[in-house]
């Protein structure tokens, strides 16, 4: 039946049905629990009883992120339609007027992955076909070797390699310093927030540049160029000791050196570009693309770092992946323990879907942690692989979680021999 206007009435596979009909947001809540570390997730609940959860967790802050939810966001979710995910979220990105930052789209992030959860829950599909379906089966995923010394890292790498994976972040005790970055207790958990007040902590980059090319050498010597391998140099050095190393670990060809100097300055990077060829990874603290459009534009790095409860959540990350995808810069997405299996979920979710994939971060959590937040994604072979529940595939044990409560845990600090803070 042609209405003269072109809006033809076209036949409907559910006869006229509509199955997905508006999802009046109800309630919402948080839900802080403490499963081995700390971890805050908001659920929301609507008028189908379709509910989503997102995760909030901010390592070491996480109480600031807990009241801009409770105080600031829910209020205003209340009576929305769940199925509204990009106004929901221009609504809150705009309307917070104070725009950006970790606290606002941590918040931001956790609304987002729970509305999505409950549109793909609302389908009766997994969030990569709402995506756009699977570019992959399974995504490459990196573990974390780590060690005292140089002997117990080159070990701690052989374990992992005998687990299966095919890439490796190797991070190790560095001759003269007691507490470097990334080590931690045993192969599989290191939790940086560890005390109830920042644990001081002492940095010299000479004794880090003296001891660190000889490590990755070691490694190559002993396992050969197959096993990806990466290190994260986590924000220590300026940009010419960044582009001095980069040119000392070329002949270990490293999968990325990450964070390599802190990137307030984005054209930081040009100076490092310069000088070496070593594939460069930054973006875990990272909040919006703006923290990275001059780095992607100007072709300053490989890999974008940003995680989907860093950066808004599903709805910006795309744009960002989307960006980077003009100038071929992979994502590898941020993923140690403080962002929760939520996080963790949505992320294989999303690398299953992205087309430039690059790699995904994957510090195992604890099994207090897995139990608390049960999943379906599955780690086999080096691959980690989405699971096909609808939604993100992860959920939340409220009585379980109940038993954990909050404890207050801070990042460490790090200062420079002559006592000059420094970046930790
Ligand atoms: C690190 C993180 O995994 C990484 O790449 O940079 O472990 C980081 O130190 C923590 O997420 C901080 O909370
Ligand atoms: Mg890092």
């Amino acid at each position: 039946m042609d209405d003269g206007l072109g809006g033809a009435k076209l036949s409907s596979p559910t006869n006229g049905a509509n199955p997905y009909k508006p999802l009046e947001i109800r309630a919402a809540r948080v839900i802080v629990t403490s499963p081995g570390r700390n971890f805050v997730t908001l659920k929301i609940e609507t008028s189908e009883g379709i509910y989503g959860i997102g995760d909030a967790t901010l390592n070491g802050r996480e109480l600031s992120v807990v009241s801009y939810l409770e105080d600031h966001v829910i209020p205003v979710l209340i009576g929305r339609d769940a199925r509204r995910i990009e106004d929901i979220w221009q609504y809150l990105y705009r309307g917070a007027y104070w725009r950006r930052g970790p606290v606002t789209m941590r918040a931001i992030a956790a609304v987002d992955v729970a509305l999505w959860d409950i549109k793909a829950k609302a389908l009766g599909v997994p969030l990569y076909d709402l995506l756009g379906g699977k570019s992959r089966d399974g995504v490459l995923v990196y573990g974390h070797a780590n060690g005292g010394d140089l002997n117990e890292t080159v070990e701690a790498v052989g374990r992992y390699i005998e687990a299966g994976y095919k890439a490796i972040r190797a991070q190790s005790g560095v001759p003269g310093l007691k507490l470097a970055y990334g080590v931690g207790r045993g192969d599989l958990y290191y939790e940086p927030a560890d005390a109830t007040l920042p644990t001081e902590t002492v940095w010299s980059t000479p004794k880090y540049l003296d001891f660190l090319p000889g490590l990755f050498e070691k490694l190559r010597s002993t396992y050969g160029f197959e096993p990806h391998l990466l290190h994260d140099a986590h924000h220590r050095l300026t940009p010419i000791e960044a582009a001095q190393l980069g040119k000392m670990l070329e002949p270990s060809r490293l999968f990325w050196l990450e964070d390599a100097t802190p990137a307030e300055n984005q054209d930081a990077f040009k100076l490092i570009r310069q000088h070496t060829t070593t594939p460069l990874a930054v973006g875990e603290v990272f909040n919006t693309i703006w923290d990275a459009k001059d780095l992607i534009q100007n072709q300053l790095i490989d890999y974008i770092r940003m995680s989907i409860v860093g950066s808004g959540g599903i709805t910006h990350l795309r744009r960002v992946a989307d960006f980077a995808s003009l100038y071929q810069v992979r994502t590898g997405c941020h993923g140690a323990t403080d962002l929760s299996p939520v996080t963790m979920g949505a992320a294989v979710h999303f690398d299953s879907w992205v087309p430039n994939f690059g790699m995904q971060e994957y510090m195992r959590h604890s099994p207090e942690t897995d139990e608390v937040f049960p999943h379906d994604y599955r780690f086999e072979n080096g691959l980690m692989f989405a699971g096909d529940t609808p939604g993100h595939g992860v959920d939340i044990d409220e009585k379980l979680a109940a038993k954990y409560p909050y404890k207050p845990k801070q990042l460490p600090v790090a200062r420079l021999e002559d006592g000059t803070m420094w970046n930790w």
